[in-house]
């Protein structure tokens, strides 16, 4: 069996030849035309990008690879039988556009162990922030401290020829993805747990290996939950390392959403994978973007402390409306691309529906369900009335145990670093340009229209 690199290997001659044939047949073959909404409405509907990993349908939602998550569900190999797919196999997929086997799985996470290593300064360039920073503050100064060892700068500075760029990036994608749940972990105990780190363990995949540096394996933590966690201790670090896992199909959503474009609009300056990566989470730091799972569960809980948690339907819409009346957006509902419920909290909600029916804060967000799309369909300008992934995701971590939801985008972060890193190496292999649209003024588009 071939491993992860020797098949990127192969594949990138293929593909690179499937691009300059459609340089070179279809260069002036028309794909829409572009309005004068588009250039002032944030370039929606303007098909302006390539990104191979995956592709959005408004409708049906997501894709990787062709798959849906349904179809990666069924297909990646899972820790255990009938399990959510391995966070490594969803990389080689969005990598390789093939599904791997369970071996090629294995084999990636020990490749990724491997890789690790978070040199020491990185902790303390975090430990210099004040425990008041944002966790997404402390995790992009993580991020930039490990880009001192991007092997991709070092190269281009010694005259690397362009046919090569894929390969440091293959590089520092790699150890970027390896060592961002250490980052991430060494926050999360930083802030909420005294500072007292978990360290690794190297025989652990990927998501079982974070979720126990989070703490979610410590028998103490465990048995804390249990008082209102009615699973058997031993299913306790299953359960989490699940939702964990759930939260890898956010890795990747095309490449329009803020984070993903960012970090393709930064490489294609040839700013390596750290710089690119960093600059992706400080657009996914944005309320409208990934702060919206925290943002969900700080209003959820604001909803229970002024309503109760056996609010009724009309209070609830009445709590809508104030909400829409003070000029806020109701988080976790909407979209840019998508016009139906989101595949990933349809996901997330059948498994709070198995796994933890009567959790009170579950049978809120279920409610919200019901009530909050026909509101903002009342509003008459909401293009999507329905939930995104955001709208689910801290209920089911805050059931477990992980409630503090200033620290959720981090998770999210961490996913995202598997489908921004995968696109990079094959803008990369590809040779993509410099990314450099043409803007207009006011009095360009005001002069053009009166032509028209
Ligand atoms: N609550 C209130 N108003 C909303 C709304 C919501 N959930 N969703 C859209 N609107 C409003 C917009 O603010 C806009 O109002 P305006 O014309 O007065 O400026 C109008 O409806 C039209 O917006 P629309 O075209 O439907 O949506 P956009 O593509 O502009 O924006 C986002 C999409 C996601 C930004 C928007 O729906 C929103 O603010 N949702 C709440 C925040 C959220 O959940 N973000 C996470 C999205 C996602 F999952 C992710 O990227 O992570």
């Amino acid at each position: 069996d071939q491993d992860l690199r020797s098949q990127l290997a192969e594949l990138i001659p293929e593909q690179q030849e499937r691009l300059k044939k459609l340089k070179t047949d279809h260069a002036k073959t028309q794909l829409g035309s572009i309005t004068v909404d588009m250039v002032i409405g944030g370039m929606r509907g303007m098909t302006g990008l390539l990104w191979e990993t995956s592709l959005l349908d408004p409708e049906e939602g997501i894709r990787f690879r062709g798959l849906s998550i349904p179809e990666c569900q069924n297909l990646l190999p899972a820790a255990h039988p009938g399990g959510e797919p391995l966070p490594e196999g969803l990389l080689w997929l969005l990598l390789t556009g093939k599904v791997p086997s369970k071996e090629q799985v294995d084999a990636l996470s020990k490749e990724l162990h491997i890789r690790s290593t978070v040199p020491d300064h990185v902790y303390r360039a975090i430990d210099s922030l004040p425990l008041s920073a944002h966790p997404m503050t402390q995790f992009t100064t993580g991020v930039m401290a490990l880009q001192v060892q991007s092997e991709f700068q070092k190269a281009y500075e010694n005259g690397l020829s362009k046919a090569k760029f894929w390969e440091p990036t293959y590089e520092d994608s790699l150890n970027l993805i390896a060592q961002l749940p250490l980052v991430a972990s060494y926050i999360y105990r930083r802030l909420y747990k005294n500072g007292q780190v978990i360290p690794a363990d190297n025989s652990l995949d990927y998501g079982a290996n974070f979720s126990r540096m989070l703490g979610f394996d410590d028998p103490k933590m465990q048995e804390l939950m249990r008082l209102y966690v009615t699973i058997h201790r031993t299913d306790f670090a299953n359960f989490v390392i699940e939702i964990l896992l759930q939260i890898f199909f956010y890795s990747d959503h095309e490449g329009g959403n803020v984070s993903a474009h960012t970090a393709h609009l930064v490489a294609s300056a040839l700013s390596d994978p750290y710089l690119s990566f960093g600059a992706a989470l400080n657009g996914l730091a944005g309320p409208l973007h990934g702060l919206a799972n925290q943002e969900v569960l700080l209003w959820i809980k604001s909803v229970v402390d002024e309503c109760g948690e056996n609010i009724t339907a009309e209070q609830l819409k009445e709590y809508v409306w104030k909400t829409l009346k003070s000029g806020k957006v109701v988080p976790g509902y909407g979209h840019g691309v998508l016009r139906k419920t989101d595949p990933r909290y349809t996901c997330q909600r059948e498994f709070a529906l198995k796994h933890l029916p009567d959790d009170p804060l579950f049978q809120l967000v279920s409610k919200l369900y019901e009530v909050v799309p026909p509101i903002l369909t009342e509003l008459g300008k909401v293009k999507n009335p329905w939930p995104n992934v955001d709208a689910h995701s801290g209920v089911l971590l805050n059931h477990f145990g992980l409630t503090e939801a200033r620290y959720f985008t981090v998770l999210f972060g961490v996913s995202r670093s598997i489908g921004i890193c995968s696109q990079l190496i094959w803008d990369r292999a590809l040779g993509l340009p410099l990314e450099r649209p043409k803007s207009v003024t006011m009095d360009w588009l005001e002069n053009h229209c009166k032509k028209a």
